[in-house]
């Protein structure tokens, strides 16, 4: 049988978690003998998205530019981990549409929360009105209406989310 690639697809709020729990899920996937790469926002931002910005538009380019790699990625039987905060639920259903096999999993975590976190210190900038277009302070995220997995990251450690994600893709993907 034909190998055929899954990607899982991170969204959520900046400071949700989306980024370590894909990391320790692309770790805990290669150890297990799985092809896997992972697809950051920040890391896309600085090499095949260098340029992009935040409006609307720049955002579905940086969404259009993961999907087609994503797309090369699984044609070979690589599994691929997309943490993107895809604020749009029109991005996500086109990823979904794009991509044979799709896995959405929402970083479900209050915005007061990944406030508090702001281990950037961006939130804080948006707030002075420093960051225009700033998701959840002064531009839309469009929680997931029915995604394949809610991880719940203000109540769980990062390591819990991975596994229950992990636990999730063996009994549901057979990973
Ligand atoms: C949202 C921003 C913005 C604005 C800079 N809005 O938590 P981070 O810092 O490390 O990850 C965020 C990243 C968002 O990039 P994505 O490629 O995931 O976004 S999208 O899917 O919407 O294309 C954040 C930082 O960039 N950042 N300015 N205005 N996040």
């Amino acid at each position: 049988s034909v190998k055929r690639g899954i990607t899982i697809w991170l969204t959520g709020l900046s400071g949700a978690g989306k980024s370590t729990i894909a990391a320790l899920v692309t770790d805990r996937l290669r150890a297990a003998g799985q092809a896997v790469e992972w697809l950051d926002g920040d890391e896309l931002r600085r090499s095949i998205g260098h340029g992009l910005g935040f409006s609307r538009e720049d955002r579905f380019e940086n969404i259009r530019r993961a999907v087609y790699v994503a797309e090369l990625l699984n044609r070979h039987g690589v599994i691929t981990v997309i943490s993107l905060i895809s604020p749009y639920a029109e991005m996500r259903s086109y990823a979904r549409q794009q991509l044979h096999e799709f896995v959405e999993v929402y970083a479900d975590c209050p915005l007061e929360i990944c406030e508090a976190r702001d281990v950037k210190g961006l939130y804080a900038k948006a707030r002075r009105g420093e960051l225009p277009s700033f998701t959840g302070i002064s531009d839309p995220y469009e929680a997931p209406a029915s995604p394949e997995i809610t991880l719940y990251t203000a109540k769980h450690q990062p390591e819990d989310c991975a596994d229950e994600l992990l636990a999730w893709l063996e009994k549901r993907q057979g990973l």
